[in-house]
């Protein structure tokens, strides 16, 4: 998981050895933006599904839909055959500032994943190659004591991704075992609850967010007061100037 252009499609390409001229290959599938690959673990030879989910930045659909999406499609995992192992996010590590979308994206993955999927979390710095001197590390260090302490303190891991296979493995790590099917259920639970969670605080902030896109519109046009505001209305306002 991970904000678009933080290389999740890059990381799965290094990790099942393809180039950018496989995707497509015959086993993988996409659909519904999320695109898995399967893989044997290089470490272990088990089977493994690497799996790629889309930011909350992604412009063709709303935070509401990407959500839904990624809380489906981990309730589903929990439910089903599958052993979810590992929860990569990656972060760029060339990114100056921790901007508004890079703190949405970190803050609804952490929301959804909740507290105890932290220890099968690792957060993976990415394009270290872009970076010069002592300006990766530092920004590292700053991210680990400001953005991800609260992660790190319930169990997540933070790795560098080199760029490798080697590195790839290593981040994906040694797979678990198995969870009893009582935890998957409440794991299952925890994410169908969170995400309930979560839509209304969309919803509430969308909303805030309309109010204020009005409150421009009544200021601008010295319109005192209305008393039923509405998209339409705005629009109409906008058009009659
Ligand atoms: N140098 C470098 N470039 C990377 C790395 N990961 C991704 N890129 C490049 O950054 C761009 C976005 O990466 P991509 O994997 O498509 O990001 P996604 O949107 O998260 O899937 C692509 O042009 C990649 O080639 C990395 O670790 N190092
Ligand atoms: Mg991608």
């Amino acid at each position: 998981m991970g904000p678009t252009g933080s290389g999740k499609s890059n990381f799965i390409n290094v990790a099942a050895r393809r180039d950018g001229h496989t995707v497509g290959h015959g086993l993988e599938s996409q659909t519904s933006d999320i695109r898995t690959v399967p893989e044997n673990s290089s470490t272990s030879g088990q089977s493994v599904v690497l799996v790629e989910t889309p930011g909350f930045d992604d412009s063709s659909k709303s935070d509401e839909e990407i959500l839904t999406m990624i809380a489906d499609w981990l309730m589903k995992t929990y439910k089903g055959q599958l052993n979810l192992a590992t929860i990569i996010y990656l972060h760029r590590i060339v990114d100056i500032q921790m901007s508004g979308s890079l703190q949405k994206n970190l803050k609804m993955f952490k929301s959804l994943c909740g507290q105890e999927a932290m220890p099968n979390i690792v957060i993976a710095t990415t394009m270290w190659r872009r970076v010069w001197g002592t300006e990766g590390e530092e920004r590292e260090a700053r991210l680990k004591s400001k953005y991800w302490a609260d992660m790190i303190a319930q169990g997540c891991r933070v790795e560098r991704f080199q760029d490798t296979y080697k590195s790839a493995w290593h981040i994906i790590g040694h797979l678990k075992q198995d969870m009893t099917s009582n935890e998957k259920d409440q794991r299952a639970q925890g994410v169908e609850n969170r995400a309930a969670q979560l839509k209304v605080r969309l919803s509430s902030s969308a909303n805030k967010e309309r109010r204020g896109i009005v409150g421009f519109f009544m200021k601008f046009f010295g319109v005192k007061s209305i008393s039923r505001v509405d998209e339409g209305a705005v629009v109409s306002i906008a058009h009659a100037r």
